[in-house]
């Protein structure tokens, strides 16, 4: 398949100012008519080149007049013109309800809807489909009235009306110039949970929530969190929205999250719908933070948007740093920081280090839905939060209105963001400008020596080999420090922002007078790996005095690591009473904060583990941990039960109660792991008792993990209570899919036989395949019966929809971490894909990389 690279861009050879789509809507066939005013960029006499896929052309017509000239180069559709400025007509035929790889104009649950991002306008009708030509859309659209009697498109209605045979129309207008990505279209018997909002500027905002009428009463929160939304983002970044409406649409059958189409985001309903009863918090959470995400687009995308997908992380790294300052802002920033870094490290830092890593800015591509990554996205933040940190809160602000003023209306490229980011921060970032150019996490080691009233902090940066980038230069990387008295326990210094350019540096801290003790990366003011030699007492004393909460969690987990490390690898179990004694101590706090309790007790995960290790045992590192959850579960015992029995709150979704009910959660996962016979017993009664589904899946997650008789009866239960409702089902498979048990594989596939289960949905999907994929010890097994499964349902799922497919396979791309045994299973598994006839290029490409 062809390499796309980002050396080779070149302008558009001709604009499209407007656009006039008109959709005769049927889900066995659709005939779309687009009319195209085009215009010549620059002096040259190259032929007009629209993108198509899977489509015939019907008829072209030029200004007017039918013509037989044009011809089809692959898929593209090439028509000879010869003037400056001419209007092109097609027509094409589609057939959305054939439409499985849900990318174009497709069918879901009887909505018609369209996901165009990143290059699916062209499975719809001929364009030039690349973000860089920006025009503004009419959209008429022709359906059966009573099976689609809403018809809903980009901007504002213009004009509707009733046609023949039972048929209506209607007809939209938006005014802003947009690339093709962020077109939409929806046709459906909808109903809406409707609002308005009222702008700074006092303009009035008809808001709406588009769903099916029985999950009407599911769309509060989202419908509140919208607004949230919207006043957040004029009092922090002053952006007003800028149309009349704003419409949501939820659709169960969704590739990934949401979709910021100009004024009509379309969702996954798994980011729309919620009650207590069928919710956990952490979905409740996952939904506000999404819907800010995709509404904080419509600057951050939209208003601006990128100039080639190899600026994606332009959009998607500032609007993830957008809606992470959003969610901080609900609760506890600390928390919420400490839930970022966790993702971070689960999924962006093993992608950094393995066979897909790649730049921020990548410089090339076989299939552009497989940049969709952590590393745009997550990493991306990361590097928007290091340019914030350096130009601090003001000068940030200002350089975001100077990018926001400048490049309004225009498609800019991510050395646009840094270029405004220099002029109004009045900071040199030609060093920081790496970190869009180099994949790989840096590691940096830090040490402190003490003598005679001065510390000396010793570090030393380096960025490891990645594919195609053997040889790295050094990183500027910015990290708050600061000293703490190993006897007052009282800060030493304030905390000072160091920038690490050189691969090795020195700072001084005079006016030291007792042992100082290093907390350093504070709030995780730059995404890289610490090594220090800090001893276990060391990081029990931060976990303890730390006074920013983020290093005192971090300190925590960096003891944990240590202790777990030392057990995987040797057997070493001395450092359990070390971790005891912080926990113990930590627990202290849990009347005050219950929400950072919870977060900062918890183990880490078996994949984080295993990154730490040189080759990755499975076993091994599952029972060190079991080994630790034991200990503070026997030890502390009496201290879970006074935490489960104690403090609560009727339900309600506030921050204290949150942290209440995840705190409780954590208590019953301890107890559980004492061994203590009654608390399987203790988990089902929560089960059954629970008014809300973060207790019932905090309960039904301690028993999918467990031996006894209850496990399968509240399984059953909730399948029983559930069954109808997709997305609690979704949890039903993942649940499973993640328990940790001896025959956790085996169930998972007799759950894929499951006749609920169908790789059709992708939410479907992934609660099973990819839930199982990132179970460490169960998708590992040495057998390799895990990595055929895997390879299976991809090769299976490749066929109807080789985006999420190619999403699920990073897990077999591991094998670099794993013994030669498990290697050689898992690169068969790949090598199986990748001969696979009629494989999709998005698979193909993932496949054959993680094999090099
Ligand atoms: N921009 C979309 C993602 C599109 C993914 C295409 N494969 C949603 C988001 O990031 O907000
Ligand atoms: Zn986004």
């Amino acid at each position: 398949p062809a390499v796309t690279r980002r050396e080779d861009y070149h302008p558009p050879e001709w604009m499209v100012p407007e656009v006039e789509l008109d959709f005769d809507l049927d889900p066995a066939k659709t005939r779309v008519r687009a009319t195209l005013r085009v215009e010549r960029n620059g002096a040259h006499r190259e032929p007009l080149k629209l993108d198509g896929a899977g489509q015939q052309p019907v008829r072209v017509l030029v200004d007017g007049v039918a013509v037989n000239n044009w011809r089809l180069e692959g898929e593209r559709l090439v028509v000879p013109l010869t003037g400056e400025a001419h209007t092109v007509e097609t027509e094409v035929e589609i057939e959305p309800e054939k439409n499985t790889q849900l990318m174009g104009l497709y069918a879901s649950g009887g909505i018609l809807c369209t996901q165009c991002e990143a290059e699916g306008f062209r499975r719809i009708t001929y364009f030039p489909d690349r973000p860089d030509v920006l025009a503004t859309y009419r959209v008429r659209m022709t359906a059966d009235k009573a099976r689609f009697p809403v018809l809903l498109a980009n901007g504002d209605p213009v004009a509707q009306g009733e046609a023949d045979n039972g048929r209506h129309w209607a007809e939209w207008h938006d005014p802003f110039p947009k690339p093709s990505y962020l077109f939409a279209l929806v046709a459906g018997d909808l109903q809406a949970n409707r609002d308005e909002f009222v702008t700074q500027s006092g303009r009035t905002v008809q808001l709406g929530i588009w769903v099916r009428e029985a999950d009407l009463p599911r769309t509060d929160h989202a419908l509140h969190a919208l607004k949230v939304s919207m006043a957040w983002d004029e009092r922090v970044y002053g952006r007003e929205y800028d149309l009349d409406v704003f419409n949501i649409v939820a659709v169960d059958d969704f590739n990934f999250g949401a979709m910021e189409n100009k004024g009509l985001n379309i969702f996954n309903s798994r980011y729309i719908l919620a009650d207590p009863d069928t919710a956990t918090d952490y979905d409740y959470d996952a939904i506000a933070a999404v819907v800010a995400h995709e509404y904080f687009h419509n600057w951050s995308g939209n208003r601006v948007t990128c100039r080639d997908w190899f600026q994606l992380s332009l959009k998607e790294g500032f609007t993830v740093f957008r809606d992470q300052g959003f969610s901080a802002d609900q609760g506890s920033p600390a928390v919420n920081r400490i839930e970022g870094v966790r993702g971070l490290r689960a999924a962006q830092f093993p992608e950094d280090a393995g066979p897909l890593a790649h730049p921020v800015r990548p410089e090339s591509y076989i299939e552009i839905s497989n940049f969709y990554t952590a590393t745009i996205y997550n990493k991306g933040a990361e590097l928007i939060r290091m340019m914030s940190i350096i130009l601090g809160p003001q000068k940030f602000r200002a350089a975001c209105d100077l990018y926001f003023q400048r490049f309004d209306g225009t498609a800019a490229t991510c050395e646009d963001f840094v270029r405004c980011m220099e002029e109004a921060g009045g900071v040199d970032l030609s060093q920081f400008r790496l970190w869009y150019a180099q994949a790989g996490t840096p590691r940096v080691q830090a040490s402190v020596e003490h003598e005679g009233g001065r510390a000396t902090l010793r570090l030393a940066q380096h960025v490891p080999p990645t594919p195609g980038q053997p040889v790295k230069e050094p990183m500027v990387i910015p990290l708050k420090v600061k000293l703490f008295g190993a006897e007052t326990a009282k800060p030493l210094t304030d905390e000072r922002l160091v920038l690490l350019k050189d691969p090795a540096e020195t700072v001084v801290f005079d006016g030291v007078v007792e042992r100082p003790v290093l907390s350093i990366n504070r709030g995780f003011s730059a995404p890289v790996i610490i090594e220090s030699d800090r001893s276990a007492a060391d990081l029990g004393f931060l976990s303890a005095n730390d006074d920013d909460p983020f290093a005192r969690y971090e300190a925590m987990q960096q003891l944990m690591l240590d202790t777990l490390v030392a057990d995987a690898v040797e057997g070493d179990r001395s450092g359990h009473e070390a971790v005891v004694a912080a926990v113990a101590n930590t627990l202290d706090d849990a009347e005050r904060d219950p929400a950072f309790v919870a977060e900062a007790v918890l183990l880490p995960s078996e994949s984080f583990i295993g990154d730490q290790l040189s080759v990755v045992d499975p076993e091994a590192v599952f029972r060190a941990r079991e080994g630790l959850r034991a200990a503070l579960g026997g030890k502390l015992e009496e201290r879970w039960r006074g935490l489960y029995d104690g403090e609560r709150e009727p339900y309600a979704y506030t921050p204290r109660a949150k942290g209440l009910r995840r705190l409780r959660n954590v208590a019953l996962g301890y107890i559980a792991a004492s061994g203590a016979g009654d608390a399987d017993k203790l988990a089902f009664t929560q089960f059954e008792a629970a008014d809300n589904m973060t207790d019932r899946m905090g309960a039904l997650t301690t028993l999918a993990s467990g031996a006894s008789d209850l496990r399968e009866a509240a399984l059953d239960i909730f399948y029983n209570r559930y069954r109808d409702n997709a997305l609690v089902l979704d949890k039903w498979f993942q649940t499973q899919a993640l328990s940790s048990r001896d025959d956790t594989a085996a169930q998972v596939a007799e759950l894929a036989r499951h006749p609920d289960f169908t790789l059709a949905n992708p939410n479907r999907a992934r609660s099973l395949v990819g839930a199982f994929g990132v179970n460490q010890r169960a998708f590992n097994g040495a057998s390799g019966e895990g990595y055929r499964f895997l390879a299976e349902q991809l090769i299976a799922l490749d066929k109807l929809n080789p985006q999420t497919a190619a999403k699920l396979l990073p897990p077999l791309g591991r094998w670099r971490r794993f013994d030669a045994g498990r290697a050689k299973l898992m690169r068969a598994e790949l090598e199986r894909i990748v001969a696979t006839p009629g494989l999709s290029k998005d698979l193909f490409e993932q496949a054959s990389k993680s094999l090099e």
